[in-house]
């Protein structure tokens, strides 16, 4: 092939990927030399390449005279109970691939080499099978990417039985060296381009609190040094900021302003522009603008239940994991129906459940008033919260996990993780593994908890929790440390400790059994105050049973201990999130680092209340925000919320849907690429935009029970702190671009709200024809679709349409129907262009429905 046709290749790679718009800018792994496996002779090891193991397959992988080694001791009962795989080369249609490499055994024996998708149907883009002898063989040949580009495919060989030939084999060992891929000629591949739109102001998408501190986030500044609030029904701006803080911000690799508008307290829709930047987007500022999303935040826990039939339009389902289960090791089977599933998987495990139920217990403790029992579970209407009715659907269940001796089994799922299949297909045989004291402290903890405040609703179960609580306390006095770690052959969730060490779970167990009895024999069981919220260290839920309790005795030792414990993280804390131009009080993201995120609000706002600091409350507001659109990434990261959130999310119900489960919180940023789509789509990115929306990534945009459950108390203690933001405005006087004056505020006036003028305050609550909500632009029209896709109406279906749908989203008072641009949208081009789920209004989705077409991922727009 042509020289200069390979380095194009290299320099399009970047931006020749499908993307939710909501994704950070893409970039693919930049090709080494022609070679795509970077890895190929071993001299220096195995770097690059894993096995994979499941269904009795077993086998070690290693290096012999500079070739890969791999000993298979079982090939276990399906061909790919083995697997050694290189992972990640991208695969681009129509693109034509030259594969080699050598390969031998110490056995004869027939095994499969190929290129498969790394998940979904695991589809095979190439295949061969290889009759293998001690006699190295060398395989060389040619294929073309007949299917659609795959960025993140994965070079396989099977190597686990194979009935048709040897069927089961005695230990041997395959050898492979000299592994070569070439993309060769990439004369018929269409590297048509689509980067994702990446804001340059970035807010909170849901809105903010009239009170709450609120400040955007600036990029792609040049020379600007204001910016301005506009009110998005009368267009007319209500405030003008100065940029400030200009920051080198390493860790998004951007250079950072921030614009602080906590003074904008009207309720209302508005938006924020800067001369020469995109506007952003659309958002609300009003008392109730979380209220959706705290009750959706608990909702989803009800579409989690496992064991039960479950009522609902997209995600009902009939009740699955009935089956009895057997406890690892032994034929006995137990029933342990119920409870929540886990996260985007179906296994239900004690140590999160603990932490879910607790961070919803105590949502609830700090502000009842929030939590009504009409979010639309079958309790609804039953006279007790919700939020109680559902934390009490997985306290159940953990009862039935708690052994006869007071311990609690750790966990309870299949032995393997099942495919992208709806709850009740996952049909195999359901293991408990053995009791460890981390799940029974943490069930301790729980069930002393639910003990005080199901008192007032339920007095049986009140008592049936105490009894619970000081069955697995006796447990714990009698039984060390012991940390699980998952059997060999069970490859499911282990929530096997971090630190190995319980003593920060026996701290909660102790406090809450304190928190419940009155009795200080408990908190002397337990040398010294810990910390944590994570499901791996709880000891910050310790510190919230003593700091909250009624009648607690402020002068004690322990309440001062516990409270120190909180104030001294929330002052660092909130140096961190000071320091950071986004807000947050991270600076090292891991799998989930939105609950840490949100742990860490909890712990700011605790201060705040204990201190009465409000600069703390700040701090927490600041957490929220990240999470919700103030981020590198620019997404709101619960599902369903905000102008741009994950629409991709790894959680097998809304992959069997086809459509994300509304209300989940996602891990979020992941710097480890810890996943295949993380790797091939983030590898390139610095460690704060490590994130994608692709269903594939499990490390970046899964969900748990026990992300959103911080979400929740971050809402209710949020809206319980005082804020630090003062009532009374400071001096901004400035003229906006149309021919209304408006002045912002005046100097120092006393009263509580307004910034704006009392025209505009009026103007808010009418209602324009067009609204830009969350991310969809409604227009009620009659028009029917001239050609699907062809937002611009110029007759034809290409990028500039996706550009005009960014636009007319992101850009309301410019692009859309009423906006002033002369190449805005029409009408017609919002019929056109809604061509996801047609009648739903125009979204993102369709923009990126529009990139797939283009792309010929998908033949046709509808
Ligand atoms: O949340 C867990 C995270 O802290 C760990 O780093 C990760 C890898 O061990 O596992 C996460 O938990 C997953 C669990 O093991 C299985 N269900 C899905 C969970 C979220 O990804
Ligand atoms: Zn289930």
């Amino acid at each position: 092939m042509k020289k200069n046709s390979i380095k194009r290749c290299a320099a399009v790679l970047a931006a020749c990927t499908v993307m939710a718009a909501s994704a950070p800018a893409v970039s693919a792994p930049a090709m080494a030399a022609g070679n795509l496996i970077s890895n190929s002779t071993f001299e220096s090891g195995v770097s690059g390449w894993g096995t994979y193991k499941e269904s009795g397959g077993k086998c070690s992988l290693g290096t012999k005279n500079g070739q890969l080694a791999l000993t298979v001791s079982n090939v276990g009962e399906v061909n790919y109970a083995v697997q050694v795989y290189y992972d990640v080369v991208p695969l681009y249609k129509n693109g034509v691939y030259r594969l080699k490499y050598d390969i031998s055994c110490s056995t004869d024996r027939f095994i499969e080499g190929m290129i498969q998708m790394n998940g979904g149907d695991y589809r095979a883009y190439t295949w061969k099978g290889l009759k293998l002898t001690s006699t190295p063989q060398s395989v060389d040949y040619e294929f073309t990417m007949e299917d659609d580009t795959d960025i993140m495919a994965k070079l396989v060989f099977n190597c686990g039985i194979q009935e048709k030939y040897e069927g089961a084999l005695p230990e041997h060992t395959i050898y492979i060296d000299n592994v070569s891929l070439e993309l060769v000629d990439d004369s018929k591949v269409d590297y048509a381009s689509s980067r994702p739109y990446a804001p340059s102001i970035n807010i909170d998408q849901v809105g903010y609190r009239p009170d709450s501190r609120k400040v955007a986030v600036f990029r792609d500044v040049t020379s600007q040094t204001e910016f301005k609030v506009v009110n998005a029904a009368t267009k007319e701006a209500v405030y003008t900021g100065k940029l400030e803080n200009k920051t080198d911000n390493k860790s998004a690799d951007e250079t950072n302003w921030t614009g602080d508008f906590s003074s904008v307290k009207e309720a209302g829709k508005y938006y924020i522009t800067c001369e020469g930047l995109d506007n952003s987007y659309t958002f609300e500022i009003g008392d109730k603008v979380y209220s959706n999303l705290i009750d959706d935040s608990v909702r989803m826990l009800y579409l989690q239940r496992c064991g039960v039939k479950v009522e609902d339009k997209d995600f009902g389902h009939d009740a699955c994991h009935t089956s009895m289960a057997t406890i690892y090791g032994t034929n006995e089977k137990i029933d342990v129906s119920g409870g929540w599933h886990d996260a985007g998987d179906y296994g239900r495990y004690v140590v999160p459940a603990a932490k879910a139920v607790a961070d919803l217990i105590y949502a609830y403790d700090t502000a009842p008033e929030l939590f009504g029992d009409n979010i639309g579970i079958p309790e609804s209407g039953n006279g007790t919260p919700d939020i109680l009715d559902e934390a009490r659907f997985e306290l159940e269940w953990m009862m039935k996990m708690q052994a006869a001796d007071g311990g609690a089994y750790h966990k309870v799922s299949c032995k393997t993780f099942p495919g992208y299949v709806a709850p009740t297909k996952e049909t195999g045989e359901l293991f408990v593994t053995p009791v460890s004291s981390t799940a029974t402290a943490d069930f301790c903890a729980s069930m002393a908890l639910a003990a005080e405040f199901y008192e007032k609703y339920d007095k049986d179960f009140a008592k049936k929790c105490m009894d619970a609580a000081e069955k697995s306390w006796a447990w714990l006095e009698k039984n060390k440390n012991y940390v699980l770690v998952n059997p060999e052959d069970i490859v499911t969730g282990d929530y096997a400790d971090f630190t190995k060490d319980d003593s920060d779970e026996r701290y909660w167990a102790a406090a809450q059994m304190y928190r419940a009895t009155g009795d200080e024999k408990y908190l002397s069981a337990v040398s010294s105050v810990k910390t944590g919220l994570d499901w791996s260290v709880v000891g910050d839920y310790g510190n919230i049973a003593l700091l909250t309790m009624k009648n607690a005795d402020k002068s004690s030792t322990a309440y001062q201990k516990a409270a120190d414990a909180v104030t001294s993280q929330a002052k660092s804390l909130l140096s961190t999130s000071k320091s950071s131009p986004y807000g947050v009080a991270i600076t090292k993201y891991d799998w989930g680092s939105n609950m840490t995120i949100a742990n860490k609000g909890i712990i700011m706002a605790l201060a705040s209340k204990l201190t009465g600091d409000s600069s703390y409350t700040d701090g927490a507001n600041a957490q929220l925000d990240y999470l919700l659109g103030t981020n590198p990434v620019a997404t709101c990261f619960v599902t369903g919320y905000g102008t741009v959130s994950p629409e991709h999310p790894h959680h097998r119900p809304s992959m069997a849907a086809g459509k994300a489960m509304k209300g989940m919180l996602v891990g979020g940023v992941d710097q480890s690429l810890e996943d295949s789509a993380a790797k091939a789509y983030c590898q390139d990115q610095p460690s704060a935009k490590r994130y994608v929306d692709n269903s594939e990534s499990y490390s970046t945009n899964e969900i748990t029970i026990y992300w959103n459950s911080p979400l929740t108390y971050l809402l209710s203690l949020t809206e319980k702190t005082e804020s630090s933001q003062p009532d009374v405005t400071t001096t901004t006087t400035t003229s906006t671009t149309t021919t209304t004056t408006t002045t912002t505020a005046t100097d120092t006036t006393t009263t509580a709200t307004s910034t704006a003028t009392s025209s505009e305050t009026t103007a808010t609550s009418t209602t324009t024809a067009v609204t830009t909500e969350s991310t969809t632009t409604t227009t009620q029209s009659d028009k029917t679709v001239t050609l699907a896709g062809d937002a611009n109406c110029d007759g034809a279906v290409d990028m500039s349409d996706v550009v005009l749908i960014m636009q007319a989203l992101a850009n309301p008072n410019k692009f859309d129907i009423n906006g002033t641009d002369e190449h805005r949208i029409t009408e017609q081009g919002t019929v056109n262009a809604d061509v996801s789920e047609r009648g739903n209004g125009m979204t993102t989705a369709d923009a990126l429905e529009i990139q797939r077409y283009l792309l010929n991922i998908i033949s046709k727009l509808s």
